[in-house]
């Protein structure tokens, strides 16, 4: 009885937030949803569609990273072979990338507890159970949660840390919630604890703007998701043939974004918030931005925390950067 009772007030809750970030989102001058809703059930098995399409190439530039600097990254962590430490992964997912250090450090003989960090309790339990297969010798510990709270949790945390945040999730984030992130995230470590930062490097329009404009449309289906999701979620009545995923890249800035479309002046009507909102013919609803870095974009983000870039590891065809950051005392 308990347990459902639970499960529903979480239930609502969190549909809650859904229905409100819809409001607030679809009332604005400016329209938005937040990106953070992508991922559904269906959102996520389109983002590993995503991830496996030639034009993305983000996660085979950070796999590579993985697989063949391994020793590098090792190194630059500069970890002592004696203490025990946490290798804590914020949005850990299916953990591909990760399980290529793992394996390296426990052959090494390290002492360590991996703890990955994700909000889908089902990826959770799914790498902890190919991590008992393949990797029988690692100490794994999972918790599931939002990052930003799951850092209060952290801060507690006795052993040295090294935090691994990766595949440029960072870059969903404007610059300012991004620097309050690091701030936060840097209140949560001890001095000389090491971040892994993965994030996409800023480089040309030809490259960067097919990896969300796919040929296949993968990630069209992808945003058009989120209205499927406001049709489904809050008995909406979206007509997706009546939107379109337009994408753009800023090369100068670096910053990649999305919008849906609206291809007619139309009316669409969400139940849940017993409202109507009209959207014009040519009108956007920006849904994500996925920011690139250099260094003096991070060091501008890092500027107010206590975090200094200490290295970088680059893949193969320096497309992508996993920093090294380095907890200081200021
Ligand atoms: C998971 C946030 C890194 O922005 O590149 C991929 C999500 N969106 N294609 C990104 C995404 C469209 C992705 N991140």
């Amino acid at each position: 009885m308990q347990t459902t009772l639970k499960k529903t007030v979480i239930k609502s809750t969190a549909s809650t937030h859904f229905k409100n970030e819809v409001d607030l989102g679809l009332s604005a001058t400016v329209k938005y949803l937040p990106s953070k809703y992508f991922y559904d059930k269906k959102g996520d098995a389109i983002f590993v569609e995503i991830m496996n399409m030639p034009e993305y190439y983000l996660t085979n530039a950070e796999y590579d990273i993985f697989k063949n600097k391994t020793q590098d990254l090792i190194s630059v962590l500069k970890i002592n072979h004696k203490t025990d430490f946490d290798l804590i992964e914020l949005g850990a997912g299916d953990g591909t990338k990760t399980k290529e250090l793992l394996k390296v450090l426990d052959n090494q003989g390290f002492k360590f507890t991996f703890l990955p960090v994700d909000i889908s309790k089902n990826a959770l339990s799914q790498l902890e159970s190919t991590i008992h297969v393949e990797l029988p010798n690692i100490k794994i510990n999972t918790k599931q949660g939002d990052y930003f709270n799951v850092l209060e949790d952290i801060k507690t945390y006795e052993k040295p840390k090294v935090l691994l945040f990766l595949g440029s999730n960072i870059g969903n984030l404007s610059d300012a919630k991004a620097a309050e992130f690091l701030k936060k995230l840097s209140t949560a470590l001890h001095e000389n604890d090491k971040v892994v930062l993965g994030v996409d490097l800023i480089k040309p329009k030809h490259i960067v703007l097919p990896a969300y404009h796919d040929a296949q449309g993968i990630t069209s289906r992808f945003n058009l998701n989120l209205l499927e999701r406001i049709n489904r979620e809050l008995d909406a009545d979206f007509n997706l043939d009546m939107f379109v995923h337009d994408p753009e890249y800023d090369e100068k800035e670096g910053i990649a974004q999305s919008f849906l479309k609206s291809l007619t002046t139309q009316q669409v009507k969400i139940g849940a918030l017993n409202k109507t909102f009209i959207l014009k013919k040519g009108e956007r609803i920006h849904t994500e931005t996925s920011r690139k870095y250099n260094e003096t974009v991070l060091n501008a983000l890092l500027k107010d925390s206590n975090l200094k870039i200490i290295d970088k590891l680059m893949d193969s065809n320096n497309y992508f950067a996993d920093f090294i950051l380095e907890k200081i005392k200021k």
